[in-house]
């Protein structure tokens, strides 16, 4: 889609010196809208900023967002700088002219639009699927390296941008409420998929009860470490940095380490229809959990390595369910292409599931081998 003069003027809106050649709209990540800008500097080079409209169904407050993720990147940079890190590079939040972090227009409704710029880490790509060992240790090395760069940031000072996000459980209960509405007559063609949902039910539990009983540490996570949210050097597929800053809240390491599995060693795409593509790649899922464990392994405690493995089975769990109660409700919160993609990648998120049950007790193994040779070494 080229530039229309409605993103041109909200983007003019932004503290940046220089005149917008061209803008391409992305389609990438299922909430925001993201923008690239092309710009010709008064120093006559050309620049590129990532532009993104926020969704404000799912993140109702823009501006306490923002706030955490300001303050997040200007940690890391600090960070990095006092640890002469000059290989990772910080997304970095551009103001607004009156020095806002939001640029903000009143659309015909009434409504008003919230859009965020950034600087674009450049040479760099991301992959929504790969099959290369590499790619995906340094991937999870990334996320590893996030969290530790975060495992001293005053959790206080941190807002919580969505409530209960990785809320098993309260995801279980919202979801049986909204069979019983039915708001889209969609449950009798779902039947088969809440059937399965209702059997496994017991993820639900596992996790958010050692939370609740204090057995897992609260940490700063990210909360959403999908394999298309690193970003690697297009030449040596080093990690660069880690992107997609919206739920960076309070939580558990947890979440993100099965997260980063689910998402990074899954063989085929999310949205995958043939599911014999679809099971957990070992050779990945070895490869992402000796990047993440060789940043993390000494932060670790017992409690969290003996739970990474189920962590893998819950998250998986977690996503077939959100993806289901949105087809239940009508596809109001992931962005779809078509009428049964919601169904279609809850399928794909059950099949994983239940691949990854079957392996279970090597997962299980293959992680506490890896994280006692990892710490020995220390
Ligand atoms: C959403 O926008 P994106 O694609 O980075 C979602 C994640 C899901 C993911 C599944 C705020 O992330 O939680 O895991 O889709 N983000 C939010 O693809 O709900
Ligand atoms: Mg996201």
């Amino acid at each position: 889609m080229k530039m229309t003069e409605e993103i041109k003027k909200i983007i003019e809106q932004f503290n940046i010196d220089g005149n917008i050649l061209d803008v391409v709209c992305k389609n990438v990540g299922n909430i925001n809208q993201t923008y690239v800008a092309t710009y010709k500097m008064n120093d006559n080079s050309t620049k590129r900023f990532i532009i993104q409209k926020i969704n404000t169904t799912v993140f109702k407050e823009p501006y306490k967002l923002m706030k955490n993720i300001e303050n997040i990147t200007n940690w890391i940079e600090k960070k990095s700088i006092f640890k002469g890190d000059l290989k990772h590079p910080c997304l970095k939040v551009i103001l607004n002219k009156n020095k806002k972090p939001l640029a903000v227009i009143t659309d015909k409704n009434g409504e008003k639009q919230y859009y965020r710029a950034y600087n674009c880490i450049e040479n760099a790509i991301s992959y929504d699927n790969s099959q290369d060992r590499k790619i995906i240790y340094n991937t999870g090395r990334a996320f590893g390296h996030f969290q530790k760069m975060l495992i001293d940031y005053p959790i206080r000072r941190l807002e919580e941008t969505i409530t209960d996000f990785h809320n098993t459980q309260t995801r279980y209960e919202n979801f049986l409420k909204d069979i019983e509405r039915d708001v889209c007559n969609r449950v009798f063609d779902a039947s088969k998929e809440i059937v399965f949902v209702i059997k496994n039910s017991d993820c639900a539990r596992s996790i958010t009860d050692l939370i609740e009983e204090g057995k897992i540490p609260i940490r700063v996570t990210h909360n959403d470490t999908k394999v298309n949210n690193v970003m690697l050097d297009k030449d040596t597929k080093e990690y660069l940095t880690v992107i997609d800053l919206d739920t960076v809240m309070p939580g558990s390491s947890l979440y993100d380490y099965g997260d980063g599995v689910r998402s990074c060693a899954s063989n085929a795409l999310e949205d995958e229809k043939d599911l014999d593509k679809v099971f957990l790649n070992t050779q990945l899922f070895e490869s992402y959990t000796n990047g993440y464990l060789d940043e993390m392994a000494p932060y670790l405690t017992e409690a969290e390595v003996c739970n990474m493995g189920e962590a893998i089975k819950i998250i998986t769990f977690e996503l077939g369910l959100r993806f289901l109660n949105d087809y239940i409700n009508g596809d109001t919160y992931f962005k779809t292409d078509y009428e049964l993609h919601n169904l279609y990648r809850a399928r794909n998120q059950f099949k994983l599931l239940l691949d990854i049950k079957d392996k279970m007790p090597y997962i299980n193994e293959y992680i506490l081998n890896k994280y006692k040779e990892k710490v020995k070494k220390i």
